[in-house]
């Protein structure tokens, strides 16, 4: 195809939205798509963050088009915002809940009752209420998708990771229903589950303590979040026939010493 072809298609141009985008897997998400022929919106609660992250976009993917929403999942208000965005643009093809996180890694017995209730309201509320306000506005393309990023946490337990397995099972279970409830709507749902990516996770699991967070990553071969979004990138371009279910990925290391 030359410039000129590629300029006057009047082809689809597909759209995704990416939550928690602002870093980690999310941002490596949204430049992975973006490369691949996207437009993006990138959502997450710090627009500063995103505006970096729209300009690595538009160096490593110049034709694609980003759009910055400033949205905190667990506010229904802050969501009704992304949607009205997301209407003006025409709908989305593709939505990737990818917002969320662990707080503390402490015993059934010591752990932070507030701890639990953020991360229940970040993955489980969150996820929920994006693709409430969203669905009607998938249901405006051709051939649309969810991805939700869960979490290999969401298959098992582990210790110290009771507050956080509890929301991602309860993550995995709401991908389960989405998955049979969509479907008449011709809605098709993956779930991803990462094993240890190296991001911003543990810093934010261990509230800001950067020793701790770096001791998860050191000594040990970890994903990085470039990995997660190659595949991200994969199950969007699927045809619309074909429904990937789950993909879980861990790198051999965490196999190895599990
Ligand atoms: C986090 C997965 O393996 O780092 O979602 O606990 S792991």
């Amino acid at each position: 195809m030359t410039a000129a072809d590629n300029n006057t298609s009047s082809a689809h141009r597909r759209l995704a939205v990416v939550t928690g985008a602002s870093a980690g897997i999310g941002e490596a998400t949204a430049v992975s798509l973006a490369v691949d022929g996207w437009d993006v919106v990138l959502a997450a609660r710090r627009p500063e963050k995103l505006e970096a992250v729209a300009s690595r976009i538009n160096e490593e993917a110049p034709d694609a088009t980003t759009h910055v929403v400033k949205v905190d999942v667990t506010d229904k208000e802050s969501v009704a915002e992304l949607a009205a965005r997301v209407s003006e643009l025409g709908g989305v093809d593709l939505l990737v809940n990818n917002a969320g996180g662990a707080r503390g890694l402490d015993s059934v017995v010591d752990g932070d009752v507030e701890d639990w209730r953020w991360m229940y309201e970040a993955n489980v509320i969150g996820t929920l209420q994006v693709t409430q306000a969203l669905f009607g506005e998938l249901t405006r393309t051709p051939a649309p998708q969810v991805i939700n990023i869960v979490s290999i946490a969401g298959r098992w337990g582990y210790r110290g990771g009771a507050g956080y397995n509890a929301a991602k099972f309860g993550e995995t279970a709401l991908s389960d229903v989405m998955r049979i409830e969509f479907a008449e709507k011709g809605v098709r749902v993956c779930q991803i589950d990462p094993g240890r990516v190296e991001t911003e996770f543990s810093l934010n699991r261990f509230k800001g303590d950067a020793a701790k967070a770096d001791a998860v990553y050191e000594d040990v071969i970890n994903l990085q979040a470039a990995d997660i979004a190659e595949t991200v990138r994969w199950v969007a371009d699927r045809p619309a026939h074909m429904d990937v279910d789950t993909v879980m990925i861990r790198p051999v290391d965490q196999n190895l010493k599990a």
